[in-house]
C-alpha cells in the first residue's frame, strides 16, 4: 500500500500531465480531469489489483472502464504513471497518428485501454458486459466504471442500471462524478438530475455518497466501504462529489473549463501550483 503522501504527491503530478497535455495542442477537456485526478490515482494506486503489462481480456484482474471519455487527459496520465507505457507518450496526446486520441480509443491499441468512449452513455452497459464475463468465467474480480453526472442524462444509463439490479450484478462498482457541471452550464440549470441517491436505490442499486471527493483520505474510506459491499447481490454506486478543475484555483467550481485549454500564461499559473513531484515527461 502507498502511503497517503505518496498519493498526493501522484495526484499533484497528474494535474500538471493533464494541463501540460491539453495545452500542448489548445485542446481537449481540463476540468473534469482534475476533479477525477484523486479518484483515479486512487483508484488504481490502491484498490485495483491489475497488471500494466496488459492484454485485452484482464481475466482474474480489476477492470476499469472510463464512460466519460472526455476526461482522458487524467486516465492517459494515471495509466503512464501506473507503468502502462512510457510517460513521453503524453507529448503525443491529440496529435495526428498517436494512441492517446482526444477521446480514447481501442485501435491504436494503447495499453489500459478497453473501450472506445466520449459518446456518452455507453461505458455501463460494457462495465456490465464485462462484469457478466468475469462470472461467467469464475473470475472473482472486480469491475470498476466512472460516469460524468451530466452523462447521466442518457437514456442508455437507465436500461444499464436496471438491467444490472435485475440481473444481480454484484461485482461491478459504478462512480458517478458528481461535479454538478457538464458542458453547457450547471447540471442544475440543463437538465436537474434530482435525487440520485433515490434514482439509483429505486432501481435496486446500493449506494454510497464520498462528500469530498478530492480528499484521498474519504476516498480510500469511501472504496473500502464500497468493496464491502460488493457480492451482495446488488451493483454498487458511489456518488462521488468533486470540483471541476480541483488544483487549479482559476479553474474550479465552473463549467467554463470543461472543454477549454490554457493559454501560456494560464498553464505557468497551473503548474506554479501544482509544483513538479514525479517529474514532468
Ligand atoms: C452521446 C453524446 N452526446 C453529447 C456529447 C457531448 N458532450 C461531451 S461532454 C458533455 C457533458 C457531459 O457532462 P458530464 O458528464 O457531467 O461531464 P463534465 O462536464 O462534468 O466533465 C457533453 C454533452 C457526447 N460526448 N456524447
Ligand atoms: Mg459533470
Amino acid at each position: 500500500m502507498a502511503d497517503i503522501q505518496q498519493l498526493k504527491d501522484m495526484v499533484t503530478q497528474v494535474r500538471r500531465d493533464i494541463v501540460r497535455q491539453v495545452h500542448a495542442v489548445n485542446s481537449g477537456h481540463p476540468g473534469g480531469s482534475l476533479g477525477c485526478a484523486e479518484f483515479l490515482v486512487t483508484l488504481y494506486c490502491e484498490f485495483m489489483d491489475h497488471d500494466p503489462s496488459f492484454n485485452m481480456d484482464g481475466k482474474n484482474e480489476d477492470l476499469f472502464f472510463l464512460s466519460n471519455g472526455h476526461i482522458s487527459p487524467v486516465i492517459y496520465s494515471v495509466l503512464a504513471r501506473n507503468g502502462y507505457f512510457p510517460v513521453e507518450e503524453l507529448a503525443t496526446f491529440r496529435k495526428l497518428d498517436s494512441r492517446l486520441q482526444g477521446h480514447p480509443t481501442t485501435h491504436e491499441g494503447l495499453p489500459g485501454i478497453r473501450i472506445a468512449s466520449g459518446s456518452l452513455g455507453q461505458g455501463m452497459s460494457v462495465a456490465i458486459g464485462a462484469a457478466l464475463a468475469k462470472k461467467l468465467n469464475d473470475d472473482d474480480k472486480t469491475i470498476f466504471s466512472l460516469h460524468g453526472d451530466g452523462e447521466l442524462q442518457e437514456g442508455q444509463i437507465w436500461e444499464s442500471v436496471m438491467y444490472a439490479a435485475a440481473n444481480n450484478v454484484d461485482n461491478l462498482i459504478c462512480t458517478i462524478d458528481v461535479n454538478g457541471q457538464q458542458i453547457d452550464g450547471s447540471t442544475d440549470q440543463v437538465l436537474d438530475l434530482g435525487n440520485l441517491q433515490a434514482k439509483f436505490e429505486a432501481f435496486g442499486w446500493n449506494v454510497l455518497r464520498i462528500k469530498d471527493g478530492n480528499n484521498v483520505e474519504a476516498i480510500i474510506e469511501g472504496m473500502r466501504e464500497a468493496i464491502s459491499l460488493s457480492r451482495k447481490r446488488k451493483p454498487i454506486c458511489i456518488l462521488l462529489h468533486t470540483e471541476m478543475g480541483n488544483g487549479v484555483d482559476f479553474m474550479m467550481g465552473s463549467h467554463k473549463w470543461h472543454g477549454v485549454a490554457p493559454n501560456d500564461e494560464q498553464l505557468e499559473e497551473a503548474l506554479a501550483q501544482n509544483p513538479e513531484t514525479l517529474g514532468d515527461y
